[in-house]
């Protein structure tokens, strides 16, 4: 069985980060380690969160000890400086392909309690990743390009891709981009070799929380499993798609999550085939 680490918070409340990556990867027969980055009362767009930092170097000596290895590092919300420059430690002690989900923002702002050089601190981390996976504003914050929020021209996404290739990863994917008022999807570009795969959906109006984490998670799965790209953003995006018209059928409360839990048994079934072909 491969095995993935994934560093990011344990939001207590608000489906998000760990509490979406953990059941995924199990969910898609990867043995799933955690490295929780802090734990928050709530995700940050509760008013009033709590945050506790956690330390993981303790962690990262017993497991070296332990002589532990890894087929992946995915990184997520980091929260801060610190935790970024443990990561950054983390990378350099265990060899794994990184792909690092540089989560710090969403519809043209960044999430509270984050300072603003943060996009500059993420930089440094994306420089060390085979894999990034931006949604659309955290793409214009990295790139240093003004913040559109749709739709976005080739043009724009262009600039957007040239500038996010070149801090370093190999491969880049975008999420949210909305190249017509009512279609939204996510791009995925193999800099190394110019390759770019798009895959879109019909775009529901309002805000989505965790979908970002339900995307990096299911392309993470997919791609350490050894999916080709193109089945990889394929299928992580109809799970993301899938998760919100589940959401909205439903009626849950936007701030709680979307409902991957009944989107799993289909998609699971769907991530088997790829790997039977
Ligand atoms: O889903 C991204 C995310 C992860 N972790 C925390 C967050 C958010 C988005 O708001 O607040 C703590």
């Amino acid at each position: 069985m491969k095995r993935i680490v994934t560093m990011q918070d344990l939001s207590c409340i608000g489906k998000c980060s760990l509490t979406v990556a953990l059941p995924l990867l199990s969910a898609m027969g990867l043995e799933c380690a955690v490295l929780p980055t802090a734990v928050l009362s709530a995700h940050t767009a509760f008013e009033g969160f709590r945050y506790e930092p956690l330390s993981l170097t303790p962690v990262a000596d017993h497991w070296q000890q332990l002589g532990l290895q890894f087929d992946m590092i995915y990184t997520g919300y980091l929260g801060g400086r610190a935790q970024v420059d443990q990561a950054l430690d983390f990378f350099t002690r265990f060899p794994a392909m990184r792909l690092v989900d540089p989560v710090m923002a969403d519809h043209g702002a960044l999430y509270a309690g984050l300072e603003p050089d943060f996009p500059a601190v993420l930089r440094t981390l994306c420089a060390q990743a085979d894999l990034i996976t931006p949604n659309i504003t955290e793409a214009a914050l990295l790139a240093g390009l003004p913040y559109e929020p749709g739709t976005h021209s080739d043009a724009y996404l262009a600039q957007l891709f040239q500038a996010l290739g070149a801090l370093g990863a190999g491969v880049v994917t975008v999420t949210g981009v909305r190249p017509q008022p009512d279609v939204i999807g996510n791009v995925a570009c193999d800099c190394r070799t110019g390759e770019m795969h798009a895959s879109m959906r019909p775009a529901h109006p309002g805000v989505f929380y965790g979908t970002g984490d339900v995307f990096a998670s299911a392309l993470a799965a997919l791609l350490v499993r050894g999916a080709p790209l193109s089945a990889a953003l394929e299928t992580a995006t109809a799970l993301t798609d899938e998760s919100i018209c589940r959401s909205l059928w439903r009626d849950t409360p936007r701030r709680f999550g979307v409902d991957f839990e009944g989107a799993l048994p289909a998609y699971i079934r769907r991530v088997e085939k790829i790997f039977e072909a």
